[in-house]
């Protein structure tokens, strides 16, 4: 049984509007070893699971009701944006080994937890992400050229978060968590119908800030969504540094329901988002989503995964894609055939030389535009601060007019 189970179609709400406790017996993972995590079954009874990694659509009676209305075409079109968006992830990361890009933060395995809860999300509902969300942005609709500019060092986010209701990147591990809260609670104080969703990883759970957002928005009943991308690893932390008892039991001491979603099974990531926003929506409070998934990429371009992690791990967690599981599906199925695929194959290189070319041609910022915006009317130390690098740069004059 998930946690969610009792509460997902019988949302207990006290009269004074708080949800109630989801008593859940806590299953106990401490001391896993790497490699039995790695080997987990999907049969796991604690896994909400709608496609086997085999593609095979197993029933669910709690979740199918959430995704009765698929169909082919809205399959083929879930397939599409994972697989535009692992191509763009793939160009991010070549333009950053190109030295186009100072960083890159690649999503690769998480396509499945980022594209069904991103397409859960309606267009009034408000994302905060972290930075490696660009899966999310892709179902906002952000162009996914606009979030290079920070990784290239020329601006400080690249969109207008009120565009697409899209948060900027956040780097500071968990504090979105804080923001999304403080937003959704804003929300019900506008008496608005729509929700919030905010993203962060299993890392993050650690964080004081992420515990604050849990305990605020569960006293204030605010419709957020707290949707946790477990990947397994916080750069070269495990799990197993992180919790005691599996990530989404954690709702329950806060009082609200928690879910362990199958985060490479993009239908039930669709599914349970959208159970958990829904009910957000009807004023029954937050929920938390634990998306069980797996980085099969280096924390960022700064980092080397071989040092401390081993590599059979990362093959078992590559016979569990997101993006194969659901080819696999589609193929059964019948709903897509090699016009589909090959369509798509030509609209991925596409995008890829649409990013690289942009990207090269993104002018570099005015040296001097870093002192702005840090004071509406400007201060003495800013100020200060400005001529002393003014005069650094002019240092540089003679030997740039000597070449
Ligand atoms: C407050 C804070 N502490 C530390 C860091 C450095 N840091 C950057 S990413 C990261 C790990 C985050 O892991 P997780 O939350 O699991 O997210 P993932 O990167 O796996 O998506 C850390 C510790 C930071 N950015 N902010
Ligand atoms: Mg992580």
């Amino acid at each position: 049984m998930t946690v969610e189970s009792t509460a997902a179609h019988k949302p207990r709400r006290s009269a004074g509007g708080k949800t109630g406790g989801t008593g859940t017996k806590a299953t106990g993972t401490t001391g896993t070893k790497r490699t039995t995590r790695a080997a987990k079954k999907s049969t796991d009874p604690q896994l909400v699971q709608l496609l086997t990694p085999e593609g095979e659509r197993v029933a669910n009676p709690e979740y199918d009701p959430y995704v009765a209305g698929i169909t082919p075409e809205d399959l083929r079109g879930l397939y599409r944006d994972m697989v535009l968006t692992r191509r763009f992830d793939a160009e991010a990361t070549s333009l950053q080994r190109q030295g186009e890009l100072g960083l890159w933060a690649s999503l690769l395995g998480q396509e499945a937890a980022q594209i069904g809860s991103g397409r859960a999300t309606r267009e009034d509902d408000y994302v905060f992400p972290t930075y490696r969300e660009h899966g999310v942005a892709w179902c906002r609709g952000v162009d996914p050229t606009n979030l290079l500019g920070m990784f290239r060092g020329v601006n400080n986010g690249g969109w207008d978060p009120n565009g697409n209701n899209f948060h900027l990147y956040t780097i500071v591990i968990g504090s979105q968590a804080l923001h999304a809260t403080g937003y959704a609670m804003g929300i019900t104080m506008d008496g608005a119908d729509s929700a919030v969703i905010a993203y962060f990883g299993d890392g993050a759970s650690s964080q004081g800030d992420v515990n604050e957002a849990f305990n605020f928005a569960a006293v204030y009943n605010a419709p957020v969504v707290f949707f946790c991308q477990n990947n397994q690893w916080a750069i070269s932390e495990s799990n197993e540094k992180q919790t005691r008892v599996p990530l989404y039991q954690r709702a329950q001491g806060f009082g609200f329901p928690g879910v362990r979603v199958d985060g490479n099974d993009v239908l039930a990531s669709l599914a349970v988002t959208r159970w958990a926003l829904d009910r957000a929506r009807r004023g029954e409070g937050p929920a938390l989503i634990e998306a069980f998934t797996y980085r099969m990429g280096a924390h960022t371009t700064s980092d080397d995964p071989s040092r401390y992690r081993h590599d059979d791990e990362r093959i078992a967690w590559e016979a569990k894609d997101p993006i194969l599981r659901l080819r696999r599906h589609l193929e059964a199925a019948n709903h897509a055939d090699e016009g589909f695929f090959g369509e798509l194959e030509a609209e991925s290189e596409a995008l890829g030389r649409r990013v690289r070319e942009a990207v090269r041609a993104m002018p570099d910022p005015d040296r001097f535009a870093l002192f702005e915006h840090a004071y509406a009317d400007g201060h003495a130390l800013v100020d200060e601060e400005r001529a002393r690098f003014a005069a650094y740069q002019a240092s540089f004059a003679d030997a740039e007019g000597g070449q």
